[in-house]
């Protein structure tokens, strides 16, 4: 199962294609935009965020509500668009508009791949960059994520999501409760924090950000239940399930980091205080009485939830921009000012999610009988039983 993406942040439309799902799929427009507009929100997003209503179109591989087997289209249109029609042109007319018009870029933003991919593909305009990097991109691949959500949701899986930290402001953890209500309670964070102290204190952190022409990043964490066990490979470096869903979380606009379970903690503490004990039961099976390994064991999941956090940098585009050269005249410069988001770490959370999903998503359907959903639930049904009586 795979997927492309096409799509420049201000051009008419993004686009994605996704070919291997099993036939039989409930996919609705509906389940798909809620995604998307789940994206669209989150304190601290900029300007952008206020044209957009991301709504999808399906253009094939959809009839009466699930999937027949072949590709699926899905495409999503930029509103923005229609303030960028001249500087955005497809075609010839309005190519010789002035360098201001066309809004060239000369003056590369430190942090973003506007300089190197410049350099890289000879952009002189580093716009051609921007476009393609900006995090407009994960637009499709949460309308991805929703397919491969529903997909999941078949099986008895749930992804969740939650923001752990922004700009320094942590929050109280662990949680009391059970995931559901840890999911619920995140929805309705404008930050998408579990605590309501820290949450008022994210929210003043991103002012403090605004108000002084600068932006923040944080820590995300993405929490999945519902996994039957064995999920990735142990055998071959490419088949682990933490390889995977490590790569599809770096991949998201400024992540830099990933860590399963107790994570980067895991360094200061004695073997005896990081493995989790094996236990049975007749119910459920194998168990562990800690899950300090967030789910994950030799690359398999073990069953338990699945624990994933990541940390987002601040986003490089600065109001009070930091110094740069500009690559035309190599003057030192203060870096161009571009429209920007304060914070996208809320959202970001939820796009982990949706990734985290799809990377599963995959990985259950490479390795179950999957051509129609009936048999990837047979199929998974049977693994489970079988962990269950080993
Ligand atoms: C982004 C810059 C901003 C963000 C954008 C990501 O866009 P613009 O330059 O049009 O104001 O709002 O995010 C989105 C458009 C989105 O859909 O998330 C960037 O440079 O990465």
């Amino acid at each position: 199962m795979r997927f492309l993406t096409a799509g420049e942040s201000h051009g008419p439309k993004l686009t994605a294609i996704i070919e291997g799902l099993p036939a039989g799929l409930k996919v609705l427009k509906e389940d798909i935009d809620l995604q998307l507009e789940r994206r669209q929100k989150g304190y601290g997003r900029g300007h952008r965020m206020a044209i957009e209503t991301d709504k999808v179109e399906i253009t094939s591989g959809i009839r009466h509500g699930r999937t027949i087997g072949s590709p699926v289209t899905l495409t999503v249109e930029n509103k923005d668009w229609t303030h960028w029609t001249k500087i955005m042109n497809i075609g010839l007319e309005d190519f010789e508009l002035s360098d201001e018009m066309q809004r060239k870029i000369t003056r590369p933003r430190p942090g973003h791949a506007d300089l190197v991919g410049g350099i890289k593909y000879g952009h002189r305009d580093m716009r051609n960059v921007l476009e393609r990097s900006s995090a407009r991109e994960t637009t499709m691949r949460v309308a991805i994520g929703a397919i491969a959500k529903n997909l999941l949701q078949e099986l008895g899986i749930t992804v969740y999501s939650h923001v752990v930290e922004i700009g320094g402001v942590k929050s109280k953890l662990p949680f009391e409760g059970d995931y559901e209500s840890l999911g619920e309670i995140a929805e309705n964070s404008p930050v998408r924090c579990i605590d309501v102290e820290s949450e008022k204190r994210m929210m003043l952190t991103i002012d403090d950000a605004k108000a002084n022409g600068d932006t923040v990043g944080g820590i995300v964490e993405v929490i999945v239940t519902g996994l039957p066990s064995g999920v990735g490979s142990y055998v071959h470096y490419d088949r682990k399930i933490d390889t995977k869903i490590a790569a599809a979380i770096m991949s998201i606009q400024a992540f830099k980091g990933v860590e399963f379970g107790i994570g980067f903690e895991m360094a200061h503490l004695p073997g005896s205080q990081v493995h989790d004990e094996i236990l049975w039961n007749v119910n459920n099976g194998y168990t562990r009485r800690t899950n300090r390994l967030g789910g994950v064991e030799g690359g398999m999941t073990t069953g338990m939830p699945l624990i994933v956090r990541a940390v987002m940098k601040p986003i490089s585009t600065l109001y009070k921009p930091l110094q740069s050269v500009d690559i035309d005249t190599k003057e030192v410069y203060t870096a161009n000012i571009e429209r920007s988001d304060t914070c996208a770490v809320p959202a970001a959370a939820m796009i982990a999610e949706n990734v985290v999903a799809w990377e599963l998503a995959v990985a259950i359907v490479e390795q179950f009988y999957s051509d129609t959903m009936d048999s990837l639930k047979n199929s998974v049904e049977l693994q489970r039983k079988v962990a269950r009586e080993f």
